[in-house]
């Protein structure tokens, strides 16, 4: 059965009208650039996975237009916090603050080596939001922890806590339920690895191991042209998913 989180839902739903799996993790620091590539980009994706906290120039009205971008262009808002702390912490980090996340991201993610205690403090604060968690049951990065039975708790616990959680960070299909959607990072069509550990697949490879949605960052907003780099991985993501 389909998960019924409105973040689910709208996912879905944005997918199949814009005929995308693509998420753009725009990692530029400073709010005019971001919106900028937004601008270039946003009718190529059904994501706009951002790390609000590296943008060094923040204020509020950066939110308001992000929202209109949204509005704009029928794309979710993915946050990229990986809320990592206590139940009671992550709550704070997660509806306070400067960035007020909860106010306008649709999709948040978090680490599971807290336990499930950081689930059920995010969703006190999500769940009147419609908002949708990921858990970070694999990461892209060499040498990462996230293996194992560490990543098969992860998928117990989004079983547990299906109302709220919606899916996972991963490199592969986890598991075999349609209530999950897998978004993967890592991935470039040129480079194999950074300098620091990333390592990258195509958009084929991971939506051949089953992922739903990629995630590209420097694919796109590194490329001279980051609107048709966008176009190109929206067709070797949505291509891929279609020849299945
Ligand atoms: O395991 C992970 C999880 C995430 S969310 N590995 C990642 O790279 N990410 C994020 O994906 C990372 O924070 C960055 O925003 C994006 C990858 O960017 P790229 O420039 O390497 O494509």
């Amino acid at each position: 059965m389909a998960n019924l989180n409105p973040a689910a839902q709208a996912l879905a739903r944005i997918k199949q009208d814009k005929q995308s799996n693509l998420a753009v993790a725009a990692d530029l620091t400073d709010a005019n650039s971001l919106v900028k590539l937004v601008q270039q980009v946003g009718d190529s994706i059904c994501v706009l996975k951002t790390h609000i906290d590296v943008i060094s120039d923040f204020t509020p009205d950066l939110i308001t237009t992000l929202l209109d971008l949204k509005k704009q262009y029928n794309f979710l808002i993915f946050e990229d916090r990986k809320f990592a702390d206590i139940g009671n912490t992550v709550k704070l980090q997660y509806g306070g603050g400067i960035y007020r996340i909860a106010d306008w991201a649709d999709i948040i993610n978090a680490h599971v080596v807290p336990g499930p205690g950081i689930i059920e403090g995010l969703w006190e604060i999500g769940k009147t939001k419609g908002a949708g968690l990921l858990l970070l049951a694999e990461m892209s990065s060499a040498g990462n922890l996230a293996t194992g039975d560490y990543t098969k708790t992860a998928v117990a616990w989004a079983q547990k806590y299906s109302d709220f959680v919606i899916g996972f960070i991963g490199m592969k299909k986890l598991v075999d339920d349609p209530k999950f959607v897998t978004m993967t990072p890592g991935i470039n069509f040129a480079d194999k690895s950074d300098k620091l550990k990333q390592q990258y697949v195509t958009p084929e490879q991971a939506i051949q191991g089953g992922s739903d949605i990629i995630i590209v960052g420097r694919g796109i907003y590194g490329a001279s042209d980051p609107s048709l780099a966008a176009k190109q991985y929206r067709e070797a993501g949505w291509g891929a998913y279609n020849s299945l």
